[in-house]
């Protein structure tokens, strides 16, 4: 199993990334797991949920082979011809990748099972006693199970070899990406975003979050077991289905479109109220509802229904993009770089104020104007809600759950946010106290999360400290807990910590 699985991704990473056996049946495992399996997986496990999955299918592969023979090997090798045949990216190239892998599983287990009988004598010889000391055919002073543990090691030494090269082939997209940075700063005409005032957050301070998050803790969130890597010159959009002029665009015709910038804030629905599935940065990129308007949107197309180069799809309300102030991007760069691969190099889409599992394509490959009734995103058809603006929301950063901080006053300090509105007050108490205005940091745009901050002059013992926010407009984050599915967790975040 193991020479199978490594030559089958060895080949992979030669051919077709996604194409290897093994991530194939990952993926199947992830798309049609149940939705209290997924959810399971990520309450529990949380961002760990893909080597988990990874590390899992190993284990029980790894038992099933051990307890089985070459049958279990075939059928374990058809199941991995048929998650690549129906993987939603599906080529015929692809197909090369698990023939490559079956061959290789047959081919070994036979050289072994050959091995083993020349060694032992095979069938009908008299037996011994494995390991018994006796000497065998291969010479004096090598055990017979000496020879078998040592081929069966060299196997597994060269399948992960195999396994390890080709998760390193195939990627090559740092060129690529080196080129698009590049690119990004020679950028003319772009409509920049305002730089970040004085006053924004309190990071220097009470070592709270930082108002721009760097690129490498930016929250991450997609079901990719391999993350595409389609460079920027092999990249396009379609953009078609119900508009007036189809239209096809290359990363080329990218750049000659007017750039534009902005800071903003995004968050998934998955995030669990006070939890870290949120991050600020500046993005670049071309305005969607420009696109779209030149497109022409015919009337009653409701979807804007993306999918991602691996297949993954997203619908977004058409209304939302086409709000003149919405400001919905068709993004290629993040905080003065290229997209991070995990980000989705080399183009996604960033839509202000709503969660990422319906707006927020990475690696988009493909753009249908549709009906909701016509078609079901990805998360939809595992029970999300079809419409999802970002709720009004509050964090607590400092103290930590459980911190213990000295007696005196005591800093609070968090961030609340509300897209596309904005904070317009956000409200704390101590211990079940009366709630007091908080002190608001300076505000970027409504589009981001504002920093907020205040004391409260504490004695020794337990205490308990409640926030909730209140958008530009006066309405107030719920108290009603909900959990993240279908639409977003609400309630009010509550932090204990004790004072000494
Ligand atoms: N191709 C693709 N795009 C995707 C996803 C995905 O699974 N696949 N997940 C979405 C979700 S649920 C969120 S919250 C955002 C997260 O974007 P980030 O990882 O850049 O923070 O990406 C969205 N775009
Ligand atoms: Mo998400």
């Amino acid at each position: 199993m193991g020479a199978a699985l490594g030559v089958g991704h060895l080949v992979a990473g030669l051919i077709s990334p996604a194409s290897s056996p093994y991530l194939a049946v990952g993926d199947t495992v992830v798309r049609f797991s149940p939705e209290w399996l997924t959810e399971f997986a990520k309450s529990a496990f949380g961002t760990a949920d893909k080597p988990v999955l990874l590390g899992g299918m190993a284990v029980v592969i790894a038992l099933v082979a051990a307890a089985a023979g070459v049958t279990v090997v075939g059928v374990l090798g058809v199941l991995g011809f048929l998650a690549v045949f129906f993987a939603p990216t599906f080529a015929p190239l692809d197909l090369l990748a698990p023939a490559a892998s079956l061959v290789a599983g047959v081919v070994t287990f036979r050289g072994l099972h050959d091995l083993a009988l020349r060694t032992y004598g095979g069938p009908g010889a008299a037996e011994t006693a494995p390991g018994s000391g006796e000497v065998g055919p291969s010479g004096p002073g090598v055990s017979r199970r000496g020879v078998l543990i040592g081929s069966s090691a060299a196997v597994g030494v060269g399948a992960l070899a195999a396994g390890t090269g080709g998760s390193f082939l195939g990627g090559g997209i740092e060129d690529s990406r080196a080129q698009v940075t590049a690119r990004l700063a020679a950028l003319r005409g772009v409509d920049r975003a305002p730089a970040i005032p004085a006053g924004t957050n309190y990071a220097a301070e009470l070592g709270t979050t930082s108002f721009i998050t760097p690129n490498p803790d930016f929250y991450r969130i997609d079901v990719a077991l391999r993350i595409p890597t389609r460079s920027a010159a092999d990249w396009s959009l379609r953009i078609h289905g119900m508009v007036d002029n189809e239209i096809a665009l290359s990363f080329e015709d990218l750049l000659r479109r007017p750039p534009v910038e902005k800071t903003l804030t995004m968050t998934c629905v998955s995030n669990e109220v006070g939890g870290p599935l949120i991050s600020t940065a500046n993005f670049i990129g071309v305005s969607l509802r420009d696109l779209l308007l030149e497109a022409g949107v015919r009337t009653g197309a409701d979807q804007v229904f993306t999918t991602s180069v691996d297949g993954w799809t997203a619908g977004t309300p058409t209304d939302v993009i086409m709000e003149p102030d919405r400001g919905a991007l068709l993004a290629f760069g993040m905080n003065g770089e290229a997209l991070p691969p995990e980000h989705g190099f080399p183009v996604r889409m960033v839509v202000p104020g709503l969660y990422g599992f319906l707006s927020a394509t990475k690696w988009i490959a493909d753009m249908e104007l549709t009906t909701f009734d016509a078609r079901q995103s990805y998360w939809l058809q595992r029970g999300w809600a079809e419409k999802a603006p970002i709720k009004t929301q509050s964090r607590i950063d400092s103290p930590r759950s459980f911190a213990t901080v000295p007696a005196g006053k005591v800093p609070i300090a968090g961030i609340a946010w509300s897209q596309p509105a904005g904070i317009g007050m956000v409200e704390v108490r101590m211990d079940g106290g009366p709630w007091q205005a908080a002190e608001l940091a300076t505000e970027v745009s409504g589009d981001t999360w504002r920093m907020w901050r205040t004391e409260f002059d504490l004695g020794p013992g337990s205490h308990t400290v409640q926030v909730r926010a209140t958008d530009a407009n006066g309405g107030t984050q719920t108290e009603m807990r909900a959990e993240p599915i279908p639409d977003g967790a609400s309630g009010w975040p509550a932090t204990i910590f004790t004072v000494t």
